[in-house]
């Protein structure tokens, strides 16, 4: 689909490095964003070596369809994680794949950009060893980073990667999650915006039950969403670009409350 171009030299070289990196690997994670599992997912990130699929961002995620997904991942042979932002490190340490590692163990963590693979490295590793931001893009080169998890008597390095992202073949309802949940700059989908925003608030209302009072007509819905926020131009008319941008990034503060895109009962509804 056009409109979500966005493929900088840095991940062009993080795809060819990761194949050189996972060789040297033991332990493979994928972090996908737990409000759309199945679109963040890329099993080509890891062609060959099975990952443990770990939910990024589930306290933003709707509790039961985590479940399902999870059930979802695990009936194709996934070991599944759900992180938490705050709570993950020490479940993670104690989860049994860090025992059954080998010493000196490697782990490769990949994902697409901005779903919180240096954060969850950072737990991990108990410090800010990686960094991290809220825009995609963030890690530009691959890193090893030591950690040692609890009290085991073995080094572990986790490899944090660039998040890498696939505009080829790239249908509608997989482009709008991915924009959604921002794995994808603002400004690489800006002629989309509204695109997005429309499909967000239709999901919205029709599987979370929001906006139920809200016009139905989504030129309406924006006028009135940007009139309530000031969001006007210089006229005084409602600047509708700056609307559709406030209610992305509202979905994305998580101001609508735990909300996920898609179920697995209905992938691609
Ligand atoms: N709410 C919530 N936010 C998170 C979580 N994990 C990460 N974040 C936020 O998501 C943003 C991206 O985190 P990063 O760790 O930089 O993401 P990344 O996958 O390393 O991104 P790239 O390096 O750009 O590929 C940051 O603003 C984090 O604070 C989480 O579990 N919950
Ligand atoms: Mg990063």
């Amino acid at each position: 689909m056009t409109g979500f171009q966005w493929f900088p030299g840095h991940m062009a070289r993080a795809r060819r490095e990761l194949k050189t990196y996972a060789a040297k690997a033991q332990l493979f994670f994928h972090l996908v964003d737990a409000r759309a599992p199945q679109s963040t997912f890329y099993p080509e990130l890891l062609a060959g070596h099975k990952p443990i699929i770990v939910f990024a961002k589930s306290d933003l995620a709707e509790p039961a369809e985590s479940d399902r997904w999870r059930h979802w991942f695990q009936r194709q042979g996934y070991s599944v994680f759900l992180s938490q932002k705050e709570a993950s490190l020490n479940k993670l340490r104690r989860e049994p794949f860090w025992e059954n590692a080998i010493p000196s163990a490697k782990a490769v963590v990949v994902g697409l950009p901005n779903v919180g693979k240096s954060t969850l490295i950072n737990q991990l590793a108990g410090g800010k060893k990686a960094r991290t931001g809220a825009v995609p893009g963030i890690t530009r080169g691959p890193q090893w980073i030591k950690l040692q998890p609890g009290g085991a008597k073995k080094d572990l390095y986790l490899l944090d990667t660039p998040g890498i992202f696939y505009p080829q073949n790239l249908t509608e309802e997989r482009a709008w999650r991915l924009a959604a949940v921002g794995t994808i700059p603002e400004k690489n989908f800006e002629s989309q915006i509204g695109f997005v925003a429309e499909k967000l608030a239709r999901y919205a209302r029709t599987h979370c039950g929001l906006f139920g009072d809200a016009p139905a007509d989504f030129t309406a819905f924006l006028e009135e969403f940007g009139k309530k926020r000031g969001l006007l131009s210089k006229g005084g008319a409602v600047n509708v670009e700056r609307a559709a941008h406030q209610l992305i990034l509202d979905f994305q503060k998580g101001k609508w409350g735990r909300i996920t895109l898609e179920s697995p009962d209905a992938p691609q509804d």
